[in-house]
């Protein structure tokens, strides 16, 4: 099965409207990629960031969606809304989202079942803590956030997991190769077992955590990595860039 490989840019809460003069480097210089490109910037860009992009095929994300259509919750963006701006995609269940904001797998999984229904391609995140590898818990921590955060009508297009351990994300410090391909492995063979053949082998595995242009080109020979979900490195283009075609 040949997974077309993903570069997914996370700015967190960084970016200010000049800031998109990075993305408007990006794609001159990406101008018809090899690989999906994708850039959640802050939710107050993303309908900016969606009109500079005329035909190119980047899409894109949101960085979190409320699991309800509409209502009464003063601060929170609905999938649609998302939507509306010009999102294709949605990061969710990332471990700043389930520290800050003590997100469940059950509160994630609630948001990827409205971000599919509005028709969004979900970024789902899954990591240990330090503690929890130490104590050699790896697999059954991802093993338990896989099945609880990933909804049922999953599909090979709108469903992406990122790995992405706790311990490595914006530290500098990254898993070895060894490390990263026995979760990823076991990711895809719990989503094959799950879901069967076609939707197992369909959605893409991303690594994220502490990604950069020194060491992608090492991760990306990992069998089961399908490309990257890249923070601080995707703040710049240069850098994502760099990352990009090292994919
Ligand atoms: C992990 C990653 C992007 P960074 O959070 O989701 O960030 O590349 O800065 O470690």
């Amino acid at each position: 099965m040949m997974r077309r490989k993903l570069a997914a840019g996370n700015w967190k809460m960084n970016g200010l409207s000049t800031d998109l003069a990075e993305l408007d480097r990006l794609i001159t210089r990406h101008a018809a990629p090899a690989v999906d490109l994708l850039l959640c910037p802050p939710a107050t860009l993303l309908a900016a960031a969606s009109a500079r992009l005329g035909n190119h095929p980047l899409l894109i994300g949101g960085q979190d969606c409320h699991a309800a259509a509409s209502g009464a919750h003063t601060g929170d963006i609905s999938a649609s809304m998302l939507a509306d701006a010009g999102a294709r995609a949605v990061i969710l269940g990332h471990s700043e989202r389930r520290q800050d904001h003590e997100e469940t797998d059950q509160m994630v999984r609630a948001k990827a079942r409205a971000a599919h229904a509005a028709g969004l391609t979900t970024v789902i995140c899954l990591g240990e803590s330090l503690d929890e590898r130490e104590a050699a818990n790896t697999l059954d921590i991802i093993g338990g956030q896989l099945s609880a955060s990933v909804p049922d009508n999953s599909t090979g297009e709108n469903l992406v997991i990122a790995y992405e351990p706790i311990w490595a994300i914006g530290s500098g410090l990254t898993p070895t190769l060894d490390q990263i391909g026995e979760v990823h492995d076991f990711i895809r063979t719990r989503l094959e077992r799950r879901f069967g053949a076609g939707v197992g082998r369909s959605a893409r595995l991303l690594y994220g955590g502490s990604v950069k242009p020194e060491n992608a080109a090492e991760i990306f020979t990992i069998s089961n990595v399908d490309g990257a979900l890249v923070g601080g490195a995707s703040l710049t283009a240069d850098d994502f860039s760099a990352i990009i075609t090292a994919l």
